[in-house]
């Protein structure tokens, strides 16, 4: 694979290119270049540049709203709502943060369901604005079909990432993001255009056999990490991220859905929790205590820490070269 390296003010420059010259307003396009910049700083490279040209697919048929304006109310104290006006979910959740921050310092803890919009990107983003706040935070999302559950071969569920962040005050945040497929489809897509084979259990081909082909998965179906188990929390996903806030399933957004390869219109789940209610004062320096337990287990690390470790770089990102050339000939 031939790369190129871009710094984080280059990824910057490229994706607003991408977004502000096919239809994107400013506000919207800040929003969602901060998700892109903060995935490759991250090493999150399925959830970063990757996706752009999928987001651009989304603007030029009109399918997102370029210029939306997410409006945040409140249902009860404890449950947010947030219209996102059919745009991407980036400002939505910007918009929608500070109330449900606020609702859970207050209540004690609080909900927010996001609606109309498009989520294409990583959630640990979202997870970890609720911690900055001192807060227990969790979010999960669906898409399109791309999963079965265990035991079938007929893809019903999203790869339903579900994200976990515990606050460490003056310390990055503890934050786990997981795909509940055993590979995320991002991943598996980028071993296919990079000619790797994928571990056997990953998914099934079209026809429902195993095959450690990510290109015949991607036509097929993924199956879930941990066999009933992951199946049983891709389910909750489903639930909560569709269920429970109003939004499509991944079923049904794979039957509206234009398919013109950027994310289809669904909801988000949020939760956010206040350890200083629910535990009392004491409650950080106990937990921390569990950390050094944990960090002192050879082998083990903490999720998220690979992440907080590429944060620290300042060294230029390597950058597939064939996906900045296919960005670039976006921005013309
Ligand atoms: P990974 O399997 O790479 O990682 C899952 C979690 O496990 C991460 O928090 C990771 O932390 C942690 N982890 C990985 N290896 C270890 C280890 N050896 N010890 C301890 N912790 C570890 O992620 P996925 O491929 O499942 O998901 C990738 C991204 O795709 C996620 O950000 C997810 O939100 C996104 N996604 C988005 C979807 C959407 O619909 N919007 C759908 C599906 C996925 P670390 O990052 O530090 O390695
Ligand atoms: O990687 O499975 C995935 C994915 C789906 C939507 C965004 N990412």
């Amino acid at each position: 694979m031939t790369t190129v390296g871009l710094t984080l003010e280059q990824v910057e420059e490229l994706a607003t290119r991408a977004f502000s010259q096919n239809g994107c307003d400013a506000e919207n396009t800040a929003a969602l270049v901060r998700t892109v910049v903060g995935a490759e700083r991250d090493g999150s490279h399925s959830h970063g540049l990757f996706r752009v040209p999928g987001y651009v697919a989304a603007l030029r048929s009109g399918k997102v709203n370029g210029s939306a304006n997410p409006r945040v109310s409140l249902k009860t104290p404890a449950i947010v709502s947030v219209h996102g006006d059919n745009g991407f979910t980036p400002l939505a959740i910007e918009r929608g943060v500070p109330a449900l921050a606020e609702a859970a310092k207050t209540l004690g803890v609080a909900v927010m369901a996001t609606t109309h919009t498009h989520h294409f990107a990583a959630l640990w983003p979202e997870t970890e604005m609720i911690a900055e706040q001192g807060l227990i935070g969790m979010a999960c999302v669906c898409y399109m079909p791309y999963m079965a559950p265990a035991g079938g071969n007929k893809a019903l569920f999203g790869t339903n990432p579900l994200s976990f962040a515990w606050p460490r005050p003056g310390k990055p945040p503890m934050a786990f993001d997981m795909a509940t497929a055993a590979m995320a489809m991002g991943e598996v897509q980028i071993a296919a255009r990079d000619g790797h084979k994928v571990p056997i259990g990953t998914g099934l081909d079209a026809e429902g056999r195993l095959t450690d082909d990510p290109g015949a998965i991607a036509s097929g179906m993924l199956l879930p990490f941990g066999g009933h188990k992951g199946s049983a929390i891709a389910l909750m996903v489903e639930l909560l991220a569709a269920g429970a806030v109003g939004e499509q399933f991944s079923f049904e957004a794979g039957e509206t859905d234009n398919k013109d390869g950027g994310p289809p219109r669904g909801g988000e789940f949020m939760l956010a929790i206040s350890p200083e209610l629910l535990a009392g004062p004491g409650w950080a320096e106990h937990c921390e205590a569990f950390f050094e337990r944990f960090d002192a287990i050879e082998g083990a690390r903490l999720p998220g820490a690979r992440r907080h470790e590429n944060r620290l770089s300042d060294a230029p990102r390597q950058i597939n070269a064939d996906l900045v050339e296919r960005i670039r000939a976006l921005c013309d």
